[in-house]
């Protein structure tokens, strides 16, 4: 088996060669591009600070068996899944992870300390971490309005604790020499037709230059603000549209994040890059899948995760974009839940890579789209699975077909106990 794999993977990059890919260079690289896992798929967004269920538009749906109950299982899952992903990672956590002894702390006044037990283990591990502030599930987003909402009261609630994870970011970013990216999402909207866009709007215009109003250093924490079409009973308007938060990021020197399941149906993320990329510094991409009304299936490996990846390599701007993940599905094993959406997002990462990309520009060039078209089609069947393998060996992480034996094995044991 040893020998087939390694000469799968020989006659793999006698292929690639044959059209000027390197793959070592590829490996390489693909080694090093960091991927934010979302903690949030370990418990279903659930979090440890009360039983409230899950509000704001999002939903996990399915009881699988075996979820993270407190933030030391939520570790255990997390090393877990990293144990079987190859290259590099970050956690990025949400404020209703906070993990502290003693009594209940509001969210609005939540401080670093409260995450110094992520910040530890994320030390420990050589990981880097970023920050969401959690704008739902609590008493005072019920009506589906935060940020934008009417109450001036409510709103304060609510910009005091973005201001207060800003600077937990910064003691993250700080305490582990690279900057946590913050990403401020927030579900406001109505499920029905509002008769004024404008005055919502206006609000949160302003609360958002009341949160980043305090100058942090973006060595240790960079802002991201994520839109969104829709949530689940909020149809009918969302305040945070795409073309709110282009116009606010741009004018604020903020990151655009781009969530490939907040879109209409057909319209891609991928198509969006090159174009936001002239514009802004840097992005933040929330990887997910989005199938009808849900935006956060687990990450496939389908076309249009290629073309997102696709772009990434060929606008060559991998240190521009922070590659976040997005999903949550409490249906199958959670853990394995972020094996097969961050392997598959990094594999895509490795296909792009490996595109013969100064063929394919010379072709197009040369106004010679037949020959583009032949060659975009025949790369699609090119022997990426056994360069993955190989990347995998190299990375000292079970292969394709090796990691869900462990897997199961850490079901029986682990999750089983957590009846
Ligand atoms: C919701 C947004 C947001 C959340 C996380 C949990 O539609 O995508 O990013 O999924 O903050
Ligand atoms: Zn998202």
């Amino acid at each position: 088996m040893k020998n087939c794999e390694q000469n799968a993977f020989a006659l793999a990059c006698e292929r690639y060669a044959a059209l000027n890919v390197d793959v070592e260079k590829a490996l390489a690289t693909a080694a090093t591009v960091p991927i934010s896992l979302q903690c949030w798929q370990g418990d279903d967004v659930a979090g440890f600070e009360s039983k409230g269920s899950l509000s704001g538009g999002i939903a996990a749906t399915g009881n699988y068996p075996g979820k993270a109950r407190t933030a030391d299982e939520l570790r255990a899952d997390l090393e877990q899944a990293l144990a079987l992903l190859p290259g590099r990672h970050r956690v990025s956590l949400h404020a209703i992870y906070a993990d502290y002894e003693g009594p209940g702390v509001p969210r609005d006044e939540l401080a670093p300390e409260h995450f110094q037990n992520w910040i530890d283990w994320a030390r420990a591990r050589g990981l880097g971490l970023d920050f969401n502030p959690t704008c739902f599930s609590h008493p005072l987003a019920a009506d589906g309005l935060t940020l934008a909402h009417p109450d001036a009261a409510t709103r304060a609630f609510w910009i005091r604790h973005c201001q207060g994870s800003r600077r937990i970011a910064a003691a993250m970013g700080r305490a582990l020499g690279t900057p946590a990216v913050t990403n401020f999402w927030i579900p406001d909207g109505s499920k029905d037709t509002p008769a004024d866009r404008y005055g919502s709007r206006e609000r949160l215009v302003q609360s958002l230059d009341e949160v980043f109003a305090e100058k942090i250093s973006p060595a240790e924490n960079l802002d991201a603000v994520e839109s969104k079409l829709f949530g689940i009973g909020l149809e009918s308007y969302t305040v945070g549209s795409h073309e709110f938060y282009m116009g606010y990021a741009l004018s604020r020197g903020k990151l655009l994040c781009l969530d490939s399941g907040h879109f209409h149906p057909t319209e891609t993320i991928s198509d969006k890059i090159s174009a936001a990329l002239l514009f802004f510094p840097e992005l933040l991409l929330h990887v997910s899948r989005g199938v009808r009304w849900d935006s956060d299936h687990v990450v496939a490996l389908n076309d249009e995760l290629q073309a997102l990846m696709f772009e990434l390599v060929r606008c060559d701007a991998l240190d521009r974009v922070h590659i976040g993940l997005d999903f949550f599905d409490a249906s199958i094993n959670r853990v394995a839940a972020w094996v097969i959406g961050t392997r598959n997002t990094r594999k895509a990462l490795l296909a792009a890579l490996l595109e013969p990309r100064e063929e394919l520009r010379r072709l197009e060039a040369e106004g010679d789209f037949t020959g583009r078209l032949a060659l975009m089609e025949e790369f699609k069947t090119m022997p990426l699975g056994a360069v993955w393998n190989e990347f995998c060996r190299r990375q000292e992480v079970p292969g394709d077909g090796a990691w869900m034996p462990i897997l199961r094995k850490y079901e029986a044991g682990v999750l089983a106990a957590r009846q």
